[in-house]
């Protein structure tokens, strides 16, 4: 369960949080036409709040509304500063930012021309997405029996509520057959992404993810990109089959909820020795630097509170 905050920015302004409701017809509800992003906030050694791209956030999420045309009613500035809002008002010192946009009640059916478009901003506390031991020693992986959107079916690089249905089926059949996550297949049969995170593989030092073609440009994927290629290792945006992840050295997710959670073992295949490689390491842990503000020349993707 979530664990209640003090207030929800709702429509423009701050309201308490069991205020937050909305009426049975809103529109979302019924069809899943709506858009959302994750963003997490982290506590930093000296003592500030930073946000990890929150700008860059904030224009995916004005992409996903221009990709399903929805006419966002606030300012990128607005949202923004809504954000850093929400978390001074609740007292938060780390936090997962979750900015929705949806439309509400008056319409019914499948036109929601006229439907009113709103905005709400909720942030929590939420710990390792994966668990901490997962995060630790690396996670279990299930190939999923449901692939991944075809482009022209959903739009694969906008974060759509409905476009969820598909991540939840796969993590729940993964989770009931005992798996942590599941890793779903294009529409092609190449490794895609997981029900809500991107995939890295690494392989006698290279490491290689699938292009942007029908996955959604994680920015954790592009931060780590950045990293991998600062540290002096080369990276590879390709399409790659899965038994070439069952005989990679390492392999990883990325995501703003997951993280960088390294991956121990994929359809029963242990991937190398079976526990976070030296490259899965080194990149975990720039990454926790970058966020928590320790690692000067990454500044340009923190917002202090
Ligand atoms: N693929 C999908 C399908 C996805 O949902 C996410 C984020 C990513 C890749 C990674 O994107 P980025 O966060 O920009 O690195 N998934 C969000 C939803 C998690 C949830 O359960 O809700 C997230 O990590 O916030």
């Amino acid at each position: 369960m979530v664990e209640k905050a003090k207030f929800i920015w709702f429509d423009g302004k701050l309201i308490p949080w069991d205020q937050a409701q909305v009426h049975v017809l809103t529109h979302t509800l019924h069809y899943g036409l709506g858009v959302f992003e994750g963003i997490r906030a982290y506590f930093c050694q000296d003592g500030r709040t930073a946000i990890f791209r929150l700008s860059d956030h904030i224009r995916r999420l004005f992409d996903s509304a221009h990709v399903m045309m929805i006419e966002m009613p606030f300012s990128r500035d607005e949202l923004e500063a809504a954000c850093c809002e929400s978390l001074r008002a609740n007292g938060q010192k780390e936090a997962y930012i979750r900015p929705l946009v949806f439309l509400g009640e008056g319409v019914m059916g499948l036109n929601p021309a006229g439907s009113p478009v709103q905005v709400a901003i909720i942030s929590w506390v939420w710990g390792a997405y994966l668990g901490d031991e997962g995060l630790a020693r690396g996670i279990r992986v299930k190939t999923s029996s449901f692939i991944r959107h075809h482009v022209n079916i959903m739009m694969t690089k906008t974060k759509t509520v409905g476009n969820y249905v598909n991540s939840i089926m796969a993590k729940r059949e993964a989770v009931s057959a005992g798996y942590d996550e599941a890793l779903l297949l294009d529409t092609a049969g190449y490794v895609c992404e997981a029900s809500g995170e991107n995939i890295f593989i690494v392989k006698d030092g290279v490491l290689k993810t699938p292009p942007l073609t029908s996955i959604l440009p994680g920015l954790t994927r592009d931060c780590v990109i950045t990293l991998a290629q600062d540290l002096g290792l080369t990276v590879k945006e390709d399409r790659f089959s899965r038994d070439e992840l069952y005989l990679a050295d390492e392999a990883f997710f990325t995501g703003t909820a997951a993280e960088v959670t390294p991956i121990r073992e994929v359809d029963l295949r242990v991937i190398g020795p079976g526990h976070p490689g030296p490259v899965t390491k080194k990149i975990q842990e720039a990454y926790f630097a970058v966020v928590k503000g320790q690692d000067a020349r990454y500044q340009r993707w923190l917002t202090y509170l």
